[in-house]
């Protein structure tokens, strides 16, 4: 448990997701913080005006800071013991036995036998030091991260189309002004609620479009106003963005000046929308008619931007969906135009900076592609290694879980080390990840609470919070943020980048591994120099200086940016990333196990899909933690439609299983009349009996590697009670239990 530790004032943003709303952290007074009772925190946490969250936070923002004195938190390192417990340990002791571990494993098995997963909530500091560290100090490929169930469609399908992949290529703020916003598969009202305010003005000319199968807070939004909520079965969004295409295509809304001057391949994907017209489209996703027209119409009439999120990209076909979305788009010209756009709403605190600087399977920092040869010289040379002395590409997030555990001989992982992500929560098929972790030789994770994933650690390396630590984010928009401490972390917690650099000098690794954010900011910028995500005009010092006048910074952002320069806040307004500076029209195609969701199937069997709640944030590692979130949701409900439930003979609040060939999952329901008859919806914030991702298959995307969350055949039946009812609040077990003294 922390005692009171001397706060300072802090501007800073949220540790949670990609909004990175401005927040002001204040020392409490004593009165508030005495250091012992959990609720309260060292420091206060107030809202401050930003162009993003403009003097908004949402609840988890709010409750932030109570996690800093919870006595759930980690603060010493723990070792496992041969009976299961988990001892106290020195750090000297704690790293030898890592270091001797990795050892033995590259000994026995070869490098790639030990993996990293990382996470898209670390620094672009960490991110960036915990890629090299796997490269350079493991010399393994095998190094993902959370990213790739959240970005890697979205990105894959921004870096065929346009050569780039930023999620918002333009500023939040832009849409302030815009006529038309179609929102597919995203719902901001839950999971970026200060958001919301960017949407209003779209809203009030009855122009918010959201597509989404369940009627969202978001889609809620649309009542007032005039606005349109497209409901198509879960998983045929992109036959319904393929016959919108048809239909600008056949009305005549294709902007064909644009199309002639700015893209590439319009009459191979004129072809490929061909057979799409609005009658076979709606018999596939459900979606009427004259619905279809009326979107394609009002997106036709400019002032428009199109805006994909998780609930299409987390989908077998999510990179062929987000291209669809894309080419629409572009047949209408609003990329890169003054007053449209497309972009996709990246999901955690750091997601869109943890994918530009290497901890992903096939990436070199500044976004570059560790198989281009000249990519791999000018990141060596910084490291100060031999370009062939780095590893190729590794394996994506599912593939690398998938080859935990499997005898080193036959290319399996035996020692995993795990910086910010709860995958024994968030992954897919988590009954087949638990096995895998259970069979390694070794499982590292660094963390500040004992979450689901710990709890199966061999060590767990106790690492400051957010308002402990100094850094940077980039957010959803490609701005660089400052993360600044307002604390000293409690006195046994180490920071991520001294960890790696001691275990790097336990492992005589090459290369220099420094500790202090801003000099690992300013080897990173070095390596991101001339890269497509450039950063080598900044410093933590620029950035401050940037902030401190009031003026943002965008990248890329080059050496050289004047002075007065924000970077580059808008994307593609005269060229796009490709070296003919022109985007590309990818045709895609439906594949057959899509075009059948409409298809017969048995009468107790539903699709699952799969998201978030307003009050708890991902694996819930964090936020059922906090009481008041925890007491808000303090369980998985099933969302059903009543006419859906009478048939099963389900009760509202009645117990259910779920059960597919993976796994089952036990919890309430909670009717709906919003959501789709043949769809029910649970979140993926609970552990055990409710944890969701049970059921959910490791089958991927084959360009991203992107698992499927969000379509997944169920059946469900009532449970009927058999003695008490065991309500799961899925609160993690605290280390002081499993301590043995
Ligand atoms: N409260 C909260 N906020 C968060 C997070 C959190 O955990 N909690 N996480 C952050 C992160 S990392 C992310 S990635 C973002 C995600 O933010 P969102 O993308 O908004 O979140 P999701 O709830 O995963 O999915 C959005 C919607 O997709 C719909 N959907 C499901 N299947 C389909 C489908 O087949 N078609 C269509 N059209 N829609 C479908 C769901 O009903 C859901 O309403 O949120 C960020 N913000
Ligand atoms: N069924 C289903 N599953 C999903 C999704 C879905 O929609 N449906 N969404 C997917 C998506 S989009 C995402 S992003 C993933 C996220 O899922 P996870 O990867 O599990 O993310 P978190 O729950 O945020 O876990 C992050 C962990 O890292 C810790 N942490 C935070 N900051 C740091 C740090 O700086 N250093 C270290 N070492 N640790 C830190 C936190 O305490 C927490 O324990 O879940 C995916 N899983
Ligand atoms: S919207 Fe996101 S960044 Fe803003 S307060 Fe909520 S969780 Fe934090
Ligand atoms: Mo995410």
């Amino acid at each position: 448990m922390t005692s009171p530790v001397a706060a300072r004032a802090a501007d800073t943003h949220c540790p949670y997701c990609a909004l990175q709303c401005a927040m002001r952290l204040e020392p409490s007074s004593t009165d508030d913080f005495d250091g012992l009772s959990p609720a309260a925190s060292p420091v206060a946490v107030s809202p401050r005006e930003f162009p993003t969250n403009r003097g908004g936070l949402c609840r988890k923002g709010w409750t932030s800071a109570e996690l800093l004195s919870r006595p759930s938190r980690v603060t010493r390192p723990l070792v496992r013991q041969p009976d299961g417990t988990f001892t106290e340990a020195s750090w000297e002791e704690s790293l030898d036995l890592i270091a001797a571990r990795l050892r033995a494993a590259r000994a026995a098995f070869g490098p790639d036998s030990v993996a990293v997963f990382g996470g898209g909530g670390l620094t672009n500091e960490k991110a960036y030091q915990l890629g090299k560290f796997a490269r350079v100090a493991l010399g393994t490929s095998r190094i993902d991260y959370n990213g790739r169930y959240c970005m890697s469609s979205a990105a894959a399908a921004g870096n065929r189309a346009f050569g780039v992949d930023r999620g918002l290529p333009f500023r939040v703020s832009d849409l302030d002004d815009a006529r038309t916003i179609m929102l597919i598969g995203s719902n901001p009202a839950d999971t970026m609620p200060p958001f919301v305010r960017h949407l209003e003005s779209a809203r009030a000319a009855g122009g918010l479009i959201v597509v989404d199968p369940r009627e969202t807070s978001t889609a809620k939004l649309t009542h007032a106003g005039g606005g349109i909520h497209v409901q198509p079965a879960p998983g045929t969004d992109l036959v319904l963005l393929l016959g919108l295409a048809h239909i600008a295509i056949a009305e005549g809304l294709v902007d064909r000046h644009y199309v002639d001057n700015r893209t590439e391949g319009f009459a191979a994907l004129r072809r490929s929308v061909s057979q799409w017209w609005p009658e076979r489209v709606a018999s596939v996703t459900g979606v009427p008619v004259e619905l279809q027209r009326r979107v394609a119409r009002r997106l036709a009439e400019g002032g428009a931007y199109v805006i994909t999120g998780r609930g299409v990209e987390q989908h077998v076909d999510g990179t062929d969906t987000a291209t669809a979305a894309i080419n629409l788009a572009l047949l209408l010209g609003l990329v890169g135009s003054a007053d449209g756009g497309y972009g996709t709403l990246t999901g955690q605190g750091n997601g869109q900076g943890g994918r530009e600087h290497g901890q992903k399977a096939d990436q070199l920092p500044g976004y570059r592609k560790i198989t281009d040869p000249r990519a791999r010289r000018h990141v060596a040379g910084v490291w100060g290694v031999a370009p062939d002395t780095l590893p190729g590409p590794g394996l994506p997030a599912a593939e690398l879980l998938a080859a935990l555990g499997r005898p080193g001989e036959s290319g399996g992982v035996r020692c995993l080390l795990v910086h910010g992500s709860n995958l024994l929560v968030s992954s897919p098929d988590v009954n087949a990840v638990r096995a895998g972790l259970a069979d390694l030789d070794l499982l590292v994770v660094c963390d500040f609470v004992f979450n689901e994933t710990a709890a199966l650690a061999d060590v767990v390396l106790p690492v400051p919070q957010w308002a402990e630590e100094e850094g940077t984010m980039t957010n959803l928009e490609g701005r660089v943020l400052r993360r600044r401490a307002a604390l000293a972390p409690p006195p046994e917690v180490r920071s991520e980048l001294w960890i790696l650099a001691e275990l790097a000098r336990r492992l005589d690794a090459p290369s220099t591994w420094p500790t202090d954010p801003a000099v690992v900011f300013d080897e990173l910028v070095r390596a991101s120099a001339g890269g497509i995500a450039d950063y080598s005009g900044l410093s933590h010092e620029r950035l401050d200086a940037q902030l401190d006048a009031g003026r943002a910074a965008y990248w890329p952002f080059p050496a050289g940016t004047a002075d007065a320069s924000e970077g580059t806040p808008r994307l593609f307004t005269d060229r796009f990333a490709h070296a003919d500076g022109r985007a590309r029209l990818v045709p895609v195609r439906v594949r057959g196990e899509v075009a059948d969701a409409a298809a017969y199937r048995p009468d107790d069997e539903l699709t699952l899909i799969t998201g978030r709640l307003l009050g708890h944030y991902q694996s819930g590692a964090q936020t059922r933690l906090i009481p008041e979130l925890l007491e808000a949701a303090p369980e998985a409900l099933l969302e059903i439609h009543p006419a859906t439930a009478a048939r099963l003979g389900l009760d509202d609040g009645g117990r259910v299983e779920l059960a597919n060939e993976r796994g089952r999952v036990e919890c309430r329901v909670a009717f709906s009349a919003g959501i789709r008859p043949d769809t029910v919806f649970l979140p993926f914030h609970f552990a055990g009996d409710e944890s969701v991702n049970r059921l959910v298959a490791a089958s991927v995307d084959p360009i991203s590697g992107m698992p499927e969350f969000k379509r997944t055949r169920v059946r469900v039946r009532a449970l009927r009670a058999v003695g008490e009812r065991t309500v799961s609040t899925g609160s993690i077990r605290r280390p002081a239990q499993a301590v043995s003294a």
